[in-house]
């Protein structure tokens, strides 16, 4: 769902700072499998906004098998934003973790059960490589339960490095892990 019209960001100019030039079109995917799930989506959500993330659209929210972690955990709920920054990658994962902690994210386990977890996806079509940050997300392109909800915003989207669409990275994925869609709008 389109939150406004503004247009969209399309490169990245990046002074030596890396705070942009310009806002940024950045992707975030969201995670909950732990207590109200949906609540921690919807918060996650106005809690970036009064950081300053302009939220352009968010995907409907799918409900998810867990890939990897420990045995038993409770399904995910997945969501993604389109968002518009200002701020550089750094700054943007700062805030997220933010976010997290304000959820009460506790991280015990490997992949384990949690509250919230916020991952930049794409940032523009930068791509970084650093102990802290890697974007895209290294992982996004094997996943279901971020592919899906990234198609239902921006399925043209070219991954920088596969240099597929999104569209076309999804259909290359297997049906399993299934996901589910639980909310068009939330
Ligand atoms: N980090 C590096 N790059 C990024 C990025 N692009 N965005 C670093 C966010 N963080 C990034 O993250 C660990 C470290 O990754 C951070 O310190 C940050 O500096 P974390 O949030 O503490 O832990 P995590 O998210 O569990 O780690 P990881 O390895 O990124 O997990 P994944 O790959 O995101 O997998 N199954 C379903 N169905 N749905 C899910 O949402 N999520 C995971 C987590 C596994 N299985 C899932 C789901
Ligand atoms: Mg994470």
């Amino acid at each position: 769902m389109k939150h406004n019209s503004l247009p969209h960001a399309l490169s990245c100019d990046l002074s030596s700072s890396g705070v942009p030039a310009h806002p940024i079109t950045a992707y975030i995917s969201l995670g909950s499998n732990m207590g109200a799930r949906l609540e921690f989506l919807r918060c996650a959500r106005t809690e970036l906004e009064h950081r300053g993330v302009m939220i352009r659209a968010s995907s409907p929210v799918y409900c998810t098998e867990p890939v990897g972690g420990p045995p038993q955990q409770d399904d995910f709920y997945n969501a993604v934003l389109e968002v518009l920054v200002t701020c550089s990658p750094l700054e943007l994962l700062r805030g997220c973790q933010g976010v997290e902690q304000n959820a009460g994210r506790e991280r015990l386990q490997h992949w384990g059960p949690r509250t919230l977890d916020l991952d930049i996806l794409l940032y523009a079509d930068r791509i970084i490589s650093t102990s802290e940050l890697q974007v895209p997300h290294p992982r996004m392109w094997e996943r279901r339960f971020v592919l899906e909800p990234l198609a239902d915003l921006a399925p043209q989207l070219v991954h920088p490095i596969v240099g597929k669409s999104v569209a076309a990275l999804l259909q290359l994925l297997p049906e399993s892990p299934r996901v589910c869609k639980v909310a068009e709008t939330w």
